[in-house]
């Protein structure tokens, strides 16, 4: 029934931001048509949505069936089996959207719950439910994070004026959807202009929601010791850079609480691959890279960004020096461009968003 999975997504989602680089999972138990029981993963190491669901049922749940988003684990992790206490529960059937893709489960879980007697069906809103862990599928398996490119342009395609102006493009609502998304992710990658340029804080402004850790790149070392993110301590800061910061600008960062990074150069940039390895390997499953358009044009180019999110608002500023959103030496030929592919449009009053997958 794809009502209970639909509640159990929307269970899922309560977890946003809260158990990176785990998955986010929702769990509803059913008896004779009735919810007696609901669960999430509430946050990293803790309980599984199943344990969570089995903990609150209201009724003995002998013989119900089991919504989940995630097929339920197999392995001694932080936590015990899922699948034990599934069967333990006397549960009869169980409904699972996806497959985990982590190797450690991945079939193993369904096997053993059908070796122990259960039906178990799979697929059910799986489109669904790969949607929502696009972050933990590809981290899981690839351990680089899940690269999404935000930018907030005009509808003449701008995203400051001449004078460098940008506060603000879009309204309230499009800023408020960009601050959770940022409570979603781990981390949030700027270039060393928009620091020089806008002074951002980087920081979530969202109740409840924790500030991801920020990241500039800074290949020379141009960022200025009493910019914000340097001086503000609400998130942790790294500075990813080159052997072309002068060591001076290294200890004094180092000196005020920032975490410095030296990657190899390309073609005098920081290597924007091996910066995303380092933070794969830091845990760091997710990063969302707000400009500027530098930034987003290497980005692009290196092939590290799995989605876009541009929002657009109705807007026109003009100026042939006005900043867009992708800039740097761009591509020569139509038939060469970046595609993004399954695109979505959002609306925010009288501003668009479009989100879509990079082509690769
Ligand atoms: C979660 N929450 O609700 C489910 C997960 O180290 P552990 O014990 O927390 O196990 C993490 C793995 O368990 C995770 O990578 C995923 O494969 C599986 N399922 N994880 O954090 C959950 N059902
Ligand atoms: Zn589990």
């Amino acid at each position: 029934m794809e009502k209970y999975m639909k509640r159990a997504l929307q269970l899922a989602k309560l977890g946003v931001g809260h158990t990176n680089p785990n998955p986010l999972v929702g769990a509803v138990i059913v008896k004779n048509g009735k919810i007696i029981g609901e669960g999430y993963h509430e946050y990293y190491g803790g309980p599984h949505a199943e344990i969570n669901a089995l903990k609150n049922a209201k009724e003995d749940v002998k013989g119900a069936q089991l919504y989940v988003t995630l097929e339920p684990c197999c392995h001694y992790g932080k936590t015990p089996p899922c699948v034990d206490a599934i069967v333990k529960s006397g549960i009869k059937d169980v409904f699972i959207a996806m497959e985990d893709p982590n190797k450690l489960v991945s079939g193993k879980g369904i096997k053993h719950l059908k070796e122990a007697g259960l039906n178990v069906y799979t697929g059910l809103l799986k489109d669904e439910a790969e949607k929502l862990n696009e972050i933990f599928i590809k981290y899981i398996t690839t351990k680089k994070p899940y690269v999404i490119l935000k930018s907030a342009m005009t509808i003449d395609g701008k995203i400051a004026t001449t004078t460098g102006d940008s506060k603000w493009i879009t309204n309230e609502k499009s800023r408020e959807h960009v601050h959770m998304m940022r409570g979603g992710v781990m981390a949030i990658m700027v270039g060393i202009n928009t620091v020089i340029k806008d002074n951002p804080y980087l920081t979530t402004r969202i109740d409840g929601l924790k500030n991801p850790l920020r990241v500039i790149v800074d290949s020379r070392g141009r960022i200025p010791l009493d910019a914000n993110v340097v001086i503000d301590k609400s998130a942790r800061t790294i500075v990813a850079t080159t052997d072309m910061m002068p060591y001076k600008k290294v200890k004094a960062l180092k000196d005020s609480c920032v975490d410095v990074i030296v990657l190899d150069k390309l073609n005098n940039e920081v290597d924007l691959k091996k910066l995303m390895d380092m933070l794969g390997e830091m845990g760091i499953d997710s990063v969302i890279i707000e400009g500027g358009g530098t930034l987003n044009y290497s980005a692009l180019k290196e092939g590290i960004v799995d989605k876009v999110m541009f929002y657009i608002a109705p807007k026109i500023i003009g100026g042939s020096n006005s900043l867009t959103p992708v800039e740097g030496k761009g591509i020569d030929l139509i038939k060469d461009a970046i595609i993004v592919e399954k695109l979505d449009v959002k609306r925010f009053d009288d501003d668009i968003l479009m989100e879509g997958y990079i082509k690769k």
